[in-house]
């Protein structure tokens, strides 16, 4: 059943979801968390496709239409390379990429997993088909790292996520700067966890890289809630200075997406929903995210209706 819920932004798609790993053209467990961008005409996924080791590695798929008619690479387009990378040695998650017009090039940031933990390493790529390899930019243990399109005074910008020791610390987005894109510092918490009975209490981290538009940089996090029986991965948007992007203008106080459908309910892991890209198509934000660990799927809300949103939300009060 797709249906758009009571005050629900997102509308599912109906084909949802539309990249399994029975649509793989080789041996693969699962298909999911796609960065996205637009390139010659085509809507282009970098996926995180895991083997049945429970390692993971990132294959292109391309369609027009970005919704079926995919074709995927017949193998691994970017596969770990832990002999030359030991920090790939378990694999490489959660792509996400920008496109960086003052290189000519996409910025590909992505989790290395680590025998010390998972940690942010980048490479760029101008065809999909061969990537530069930076290397690792942070230490473990640290995830869901992605870079502005821009420079901040001469300075890029990139969000991020660092895991606290302990269990008790939260889990907050971090931003930090760099003359490069390699050597990072000026590191600061840019949006806190909430505590109590949020529904993104303790753990946020984000989603796609940020988007411009005209009010400011529009990001989507996302928010884990521990309950008794298991986490829940649900989605929101907030929106950040255009000119000092370590400031929090506004914040969603409800999630905007949350897992809703069987596909998203269960999978290898439940009540996931987990964009690592968006696109914008006209006026059409379309979101494509892992549902349950599992498939590919994706969601679509009118820009404008976002935009109207983000701006009616209240300021960050977490600061
Ligand atoms: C996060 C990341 C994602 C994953 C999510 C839910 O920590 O590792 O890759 O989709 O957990 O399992």
């Amino acid at each position: 059943m797709t249906w758009k819920c009571k005050g629900e932004l997102f509308k599912r798609c109906k084909k949802n979801p539309i990249l399994t790993a029975d649509d793989w053209p080789y041996e693969a467990n699962s298909v999911f968390n796609p960065a996205a961008t637009i390139i010659n005409d085509n809507i282009l996924l970098l996926v995180r496709v895991e083997d049945h080791r429970g390692f993971s590695h990132l294959t292109v798929a391309r369609s027009k239409n970005g919704i079926d008619g995919w074709e995927i690479d017949p193998e691994p387009t970017f596969a770990p390379d832990p002999v030359n990378h030991p920090e790939e040695i378990y694999g490489i998650e959660d792509p996400r990429i920008t496109y960086i017009d003052e290189m000519g090039k996409w910025a590909v940031t992505y989790t290395a997993y680590s025998d010390s933990g998972p940690l942010p390493a980048l490479a760029f790529t101008e065809d999909f088909c061969n990537f530069d390899r930076i290397g690792p930019i942070l230490p473990p243990e640290n995830k869901d790292a992605a870079v502005f399109p821009v420079r901040f005074n001469g300075n890029w910008a990139m969000l991020h996520r660092p895991d606290p020791a302990s269990s008790n610390m939260k889990a907050n987005i971090w931003i930090s700067f760099s003359k490069d894109l390699k050597k990072w510092g000026e590191h600061e918490v840019l949006m806190y966890a909430r505590e109590g009975g949020w529904w993104d209490a303790y753990k946020i981290g984000l989603c796609p890289p940020p988007i411009y538009v005209s009010d400011g940089w529009l990001i989507m996090y996302h928010g884990v809630r521990q309950t008794t029986s298991e986490l829940s991965y649900r989605l929101g948007l907030a929106l950040l200075d255009l000119e000092d992007p370590r400031k929090v203008l506004h914040r969603s106080e409800k999630w905007v997406f949350g897992p809703r459908e069987p596909y998203e309910q269960s999978g290898d892991v439940n009540n996931v929903v987990f964009p690592c890209g968006w696109i914008v198509v006209d006026d059409e934000l379309r979101i494509y995210y892992g549902s349950a660990d599992t498939s590919v799927s994706m969601a679509s809300a009118k820009m404008s209706d976002i935009i109207q949103y983000i701006l009616k939300c209240p300021e960050d009060t977490m600061h």
